[in-house]
């Protein structure tokens, strides 16, 4: 009796807790794992997931809009897009299937985005953080003012860059050092930071420029001093001046933020303390139109309407094909 109602308890906590891992149990461990593979095979891939993670819920909350990808509306077709891996993309789109196999279509791609993402934080060194469940996929692309707001690499200063965030309720200065703080694991294009070499003449900036000149289509590591690990080593290498962006080297030159740079290379746990704070922040952005959508259930990258319009016109074409082929 004691133990059924105590497992009574359990049970309506495990609700609470998460919706998700209630309707698809096997959900935790399909991402693990899917992840830590992915990994293994390519490093860089938990940089592209903390990008889309970024890219998808900063413009009108996490959506999973940013991976809609058969319209020319699409939102990698706009502004600060460079840097979105498709082999991340297709890996939120492979753990979708497979957590659908297992489930039904109980996952949204949104959800499965902020578990993904997660997943690669925990298995590169980083820290867990809590982040919301049952948030609706979108049926369009954010808008491309909405995308537009999302910060770039080199122009924005600090004051700037603190008041973009604050739109999106990460208003503290401790929030822009730690979410740039993700740079850990970051990697970058050369044409990123083209202007930030560009304008410096220091040893550093000239190592950078002369590794682009060679390799033009590197992917130069944003964390100089321990590039595949999620630790301060990113904080270690500003407070040196070795970040790569003007954007990094402004949050350790700036009076808002290098007290705070200086904190996190001191200290790793205040750095994950507070990276978990902003990523839980983060996940929970606005969207305009509150939680609207639906649960992809064909693909993460089109809305289950297109997959409809698509199998009607693919179904057309065939029957057309037949047809042709039989009164031939
Ligand atoms: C959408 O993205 C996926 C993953 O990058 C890619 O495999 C697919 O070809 C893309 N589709 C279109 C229409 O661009
Ligand atoms: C430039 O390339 C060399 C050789 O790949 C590498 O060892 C060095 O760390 C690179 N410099 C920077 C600043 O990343
Ligand atoms: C990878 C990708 O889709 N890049 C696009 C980014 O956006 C510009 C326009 O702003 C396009 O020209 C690129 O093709």
């Amino acid at each position: 009796m004691a133990s059924s109602s105590a497992l009574a308890v359990l049970a309506t906590l495990a609700l609470l807790l998460s919706p998700a891992a209630a309707a698809c149990p096997q959900l935790e461990g399909i991402v693990r794992s899917t992840v830590q593979d992915a990994l293994r095979q390519e490093i860089a891939l938990a940089a592209g997931l903390l990008r889309i993670f970024f890219h998808d819920c900063f413009p009108n909350g996490c959506d999973a809009s940013i991976l809609l990808n058969t319209t020319s509306d699409r939102e990698t077709a706009q502004g600060p897009n460079l840097t979105i891996q498709p082999r991340a993309m297709q890996l939120i789109e492979t753990i979708r299937a497979r957590a659908q196999a297992a489930c039904g279509p109980t996952v949204s791609c949104a959800d499965i985005t902020l578990l993904a993402t997660r997943a690669a934080v925990i298995a590169s060194g980083g820290p867990w953080f809590p982040v919301p469940e049952g948030n609706l996929d979108s049926l369009a692309p954010a808008a491309q003012s909405k995308v537009l707001e999302l910060p770039g690499p080199a122009t924005d200063s600090v004051s700037a860059l603190v008041a973009k965030f604050a739109t999106r309720g990460l208003g503290d200065a401790a929030d822009l050092v730690a979410l740039s703080g993700a740079h850990t694991i970051g990697r970058s294009q050369c044409s990123s930071f083209s202007e930030r070499t560009k304008r410096s003449d220091d040893t550093f900036s000239k190592k950078l420029a002369a590794n682009c000149t060679k390799r033009p289509n590197m992917l130069q590591n944003l964390d100089v001093v321990t590039p595949d690990l999620f630790d301060n080593g990113y904080f270690k290498a500003l407070t040196f001046n070795q970040g790569v962006f003007t954007s990094d080297m402004a949050l350790v030159k700036d009076g808002a933020t290098k007290g705070i740079v200086k904190q996190f290379a001191d200290s790793k746990d205040a750095f994950f303390q507070q990276f978990a704070r902003s990523m839980t922040k983060l996940a929970n952005a606005p969207k305009t139109d509150g939680n609207k959508g639906e649960i992809r259930r064909f693909s993460c990258f089109r809305t289950n309407a297109q997959r409809v319009i698509e199998t009607i016109v693919v179904d057309a074409v065939a029957e057309e094909e037949e047809g042709f082929v039989a009164s031939a």
